[in-house]
């Protein structure tokens, strides 16, 4: 049997992860081909200072920037197999930069081994499948040697990312606004907008974290849009929430309320696509953002054909750990010790877990509804269970700290859902922490004069 899996990202190498586990003790396992876009791992936690597109003439994948911290507790995506504790070597603060992030993802997969499993600088091109031989092809085009190969596989795991094709809205006066206009997509670094006037349209994390980037790296204001309703946090004083934009006329945007107001650039956090342009229609998923993707069977299994799997298309509170989840429940799957039900079973499945999604209407029922969901998939396989509740616990007290402190949640401490271990305050409150390396972040504070 030979598995493809498509993209080397943190939902890749835990799959890549989850059959060296099965090996490690002593199972056999299949010939595994990953293949990845870009010359490294990590994904989105690769940090990319091109925008457009890279020298193969490839979309560049990455949407982060510099100074990027996470934006969520480090608790509630800590590997159940291998925690901060045991990567670090010391108990680490709730908020990592990017590259702290990047250099946790890797030593679990370097300790794996399964870099070799990785054709790096290879994008694929083209995905098919035939009813008669079963089997699929995969078409992909090494960059480097500029060469294409095509590949037969039994499976095929989908894991290239949902984060990554910008939605970008039109409005009117934007072919003429007389400064800059980008998406969170192409955002590489605040400093670009210290001293400036920006507008920000969207209000979800991108929205938040890109604004808080600029006021942190001294932009002269912040103004945020909303389509639907503000985020409502107690902003600093050169930050404002207005309503919708409705247009621009050079470099003034005017707003539904009637209110106006001059910008030197325009920043669209306004989210992303699911978007496979290797993938044809019959194999190719079609979900809005949403916790419980259409299609997918367990979140996993694509149902029009259930050989083929996709990791990490969910809206995410859970990150990390889920995707060792859904990992480790495909490994399972293909290896034929989880049996799928027939397609009407399946269809009714994920139907039901939209069901159930939209009959919830908080962001607490949320975090619960996708904490069920890790614990449903684990309890099926061998990843190691942990404090899903723990984890929970930490995405609470994550919002209830943000909701009382903007610009400071980032400077508290969780507690472990793995070895319990309290996370430790930053050296430095985040505000103040300008320098986002891992030799920054990592150096002991300084002792008390
Ligand atoms: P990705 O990380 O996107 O990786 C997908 C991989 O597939 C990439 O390496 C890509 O190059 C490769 N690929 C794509 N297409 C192809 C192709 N055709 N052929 C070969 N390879 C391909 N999550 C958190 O937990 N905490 C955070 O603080 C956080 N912050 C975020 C901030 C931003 C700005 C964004 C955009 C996302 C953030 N996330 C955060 C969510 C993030 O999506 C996940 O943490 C994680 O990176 C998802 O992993 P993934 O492997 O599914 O996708
Ligand atoms: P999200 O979470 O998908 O949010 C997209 C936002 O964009 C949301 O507030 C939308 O508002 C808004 N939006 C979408 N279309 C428009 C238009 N046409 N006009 C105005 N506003 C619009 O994307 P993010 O980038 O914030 O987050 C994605 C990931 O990146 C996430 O995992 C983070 O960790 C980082 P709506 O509420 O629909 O009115």
């Amino acid at each position: 049997m030979k598995i493809c899996v498509i993209g080397a990202g943190p939902s890749g190498l835990a799959q890549l992860r989850a059959f060296q586990s099965a090996k490690e003790k002593g199972e056999a396992i299949p010939e595994i081909v990953c293949y990845e876009k870009q010359p490294d791992w990590g994904g989105l936690w690769r940090y990319d200072w091109r925008t457009g597109v890279d020298e193969y003439g490839n979309p560049v994948h990455g949407s982060m920037y510099r100074y990027l911290w996470s934006n969520g507790p480090k608790e509630g995506l800590e590997f159940a197999d291998y925690s901060f504790d045991e990567h670090f070597g010391k108990p680490i603060a709730s908020y990592p930069p990017r590259a702290v992030l990047f250099d946790y993802i890797e030593g679990r997969v370097k300790k794996a081994g399964v870099r070799d499993w990785i054709q790096f600088s290879t994008v694929v091109r083209d995905v098919s499948y035939d009813e008669g031989t079963g089997k699929f092809t995969v078409t992909a085009r090494n960059g480097e040697t500029d060469t294409e190969s095509c590949e037969e596989f039994d499976h095929v795991i989908v894991a290239s990312g949902h984060f990554s094709f910008p939605n970008v809205p039109y409005y009117p006066g934007f072919e003429s606004f007389n400064g800059r206009i980008l998406h969170a997509h192409d955002f590489r670094d605040a400093r670009e907008f210290e001293g400036k006037d920006i507008l920000i349209l969207g209000t979800s994390y991108s929205a938040e974290d890109i604004g808080s980037q600029c006021w942190k790296y001294g932009c002269a204001s912040v103004t945020v849009a909303h389509r639907t309703a503000p985020m409502g946090y107690d902003w600093p004083d050169n930050w404002k929430e207005v309503p919708a934009l409705e247009r621009v006329e050079g470099k003034t945007a005017y707003f539904k309320d009637g209110t106006e107001k001059t910008v030197d650039a325009i920043i669209l956090c306004t989210g992303y696509k699911h978007h496979f342009p290797f993938l044809p229609d019959d194999l190719r998923l079609k979900t809005a953002n949403r916790l419980a993707a259409s299609d997918l069977y367990k979140g996993v299994v694509y149902v029009p054909n259930p050989k083929m799997f996709y990791l990490g298309m969910q809206d995410q509170w859970f990150t990390f750990n889920m995707f060792d989840a859904q990992a480790w429940w495909v490994r399972d799957a293909i290896l034929g010790k989880i049996a799928l039900p027939d397609g009407v079973a399946m269809e009714a499945d994920w139907q039901k877990r939209q069901a159930d999604e939209d009959a919830y209407d908080s962001d607490h029922d949320a975090i619960v509804y996708q904490g069920d969901y890790v614990k449903e998939l684990i309890a099926e396989t061998d990843y190691p269970s942990f404090d899903v509740e723990g984890a929970n616990q930490a995405f609470f007290e994550w919002k209830k700290h943000k909701k009382k402190a903007i610009m400071s949640f980032r400077d508290n401490g969780y507690v472990s859902p793995i070895t319990g271990t309290i996370a430790p305050p930053h050296h430095t409150p985040w505000r103040h922490a300008l320098d986002d390396s891992l030799e920054a972040y990592l150096q002991a504070p300084k002792a008390a004069e």
